[in-house]
Order: structure tokens, then sequence, then C-alpha cells
């Protein structure tokens, strides 16, 4: 049986990945595992089938068998510890690949969810403009650092892992911002990632439900 994962039937954000079923679709085409998705509107996300899944009535979720699992980072990290090829065969590599993963998501992705916030829920406050500037501050302290860090190489260390995988899957939800650009190597970091067959795949399959549900 192949699990299934939930996406939106209609993302906000019209198929350009940046909704989470993404970075879990990703894992699951990187592994080879075929999956099945149920698609959900947002009413359907705060009913008692889904909370029964998903505390918070969000998505992605993941069901394997008798496993019902939410967050998407440790999905990720699930699909990456059963099958070959997220996670390093070696010990010490793999501890390293994990930080990585929790890097992304609690050292990275917060200023990033932070400007998302200014964007989209505070700009008719009076003090968003003056905020805005601060929070991207924050951003390109953190980018600084991961700029620093990454240097010439083409994954963060050593072979391409799910430590990439979730650092790419936070920084696409930047670029739109223009922030990216100012870092040349974290973004050729970011298009080396894209190029890579499974993240086509992954991206093809979520883009195909918002062309779908546009042309019903
Ligand atoms: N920490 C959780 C995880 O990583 O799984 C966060 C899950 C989450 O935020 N899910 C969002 C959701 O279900 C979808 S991904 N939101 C509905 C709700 O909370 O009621 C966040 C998201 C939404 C929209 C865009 N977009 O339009 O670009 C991008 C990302």
């Amino acid at each position: 049986m192949s699990p299934t994962i939930t996406a939106f039937k209609a993302s906000p954000d019209r198929g350009r990945g940046l909704a989470r079923d993404m970075r879990v679709r990703w894992a699951l085409e990187e592994v080879g595992q075929a999956y099945g998705v149920r698609l959900l509107s947002f009413d359907q996300m705060k009913e008692g089938a889904h909370l029964a899944l998903h505390p918070f009535g969000q998505i992605p979720t993941y069901e394997d068998g008798d496993l019902a699992m939410f967050e998407s980072g440790a999905i990720v990290l699930h699909i990456a510890e059963r099958h070959a090829g997220l996670l390093p065969g070696d010990a010490n590599a793999r501890a390293r690949a994990i930080s990585w993963m929790f890097a992304a998501i609690s050292t990275v992705e917060p200023p990033i969810l932070e400007r998302l916030t200014v964007m989209l829920l505070e700009r008719d406050k009076a003090w968003s403009e003056a905020r805005l500037p601060l929070v991207d501050e924050r951003i390109r302290h953190r980018l600084g650092e991961l700029s620093n860090r990454l240097g010439d190489a083409d994954w963060l260390d050593g072979a391409f892992s799910a430590g990439d995988l979730m650092m790419v899957s936070v920084l696409l939800r930047v670029r739109a911002s223009g922030i990216l650009d100012e870092y040349p190597n974290l973004a050729a970091y970011v298009a080396r990632a894209e190029a890579r067959p499974a993240y086509k795949r992954a991206f093809a399959a979520q883009l195909a439900v918002f062309t779908a549900a546009s042309r019903a």
C-alpha cells in the first residue's frame, strides 16, 4: 500500500510549489515511493475527520498503514529514515544532515514566515511599513550566515540530503522578495535543487492539482 498525503484542493499559491505538501511530495519522489493525495478544502481541513489526523487542521498529513503523522519536517524525516537516498549511511553524517533539517525549520524559516505575516496579515496596520525592514534584516542576517557556510559547495554537507530538501523548501518561500538573489550562491543552490528530476516531478504533480481545478 502506498502512503497517502493531504494537500490543498485550491492552494493559495496557485500551484507554485510553496505549500508544505511540496516538501513531502519531493521527499517521496527522491526515494521513489509512490503516493496518493487526498485534496482538502479549507472547510474540510477544519472538520473532525481531518482534525483527528492533524490537531491544527492543516496540511500536509501522511498516512501509511496504521501510522498517521503531521508536520512536514517530521514526515520528511520519517520518509528519509525508512528509504535510502535522503540521509547518509554514516551515523555522524546522518546526524549532521538531520541538524540541517532542524536548522531549516527552526532557525532559517521563522524570519521568512514573519515576512509573510507582515505581507499577508499586517499590511493594514500603521506600523507595518516600519516593521518590514526589521524583518528583512533578520532574514538577511540568517541568509548571510547560511551563504558563508555553503560557500561554493553544491550541498550543505556532502551529498544532497533531507537537510538540503528542507532548506531549499524554506528558501523558496523568500525568493519572490528578491532577498535570495542578494546571495548568488544560495540562489544557485536553490536552482540546483529545482533541477533535480524528483523536484520537477513533485512540482508538476502539485501544479497539476491547480491546473485541473482551474479547468473545472
Ligand atoms: N509546521 C507545519 C508543517 O510544517 O507541516 C505547518 C503546516 C502549515 O502551515 N500548513 C498550511 C495550512 O494548512 C499550508 S502550508 N494552512 C491552512 C491553515 O492553517 O488553516 C503554508 C502555506 C500556505 C500558503 C502558501 N502560499 O499560498 O504560498 C504557502 C504556504
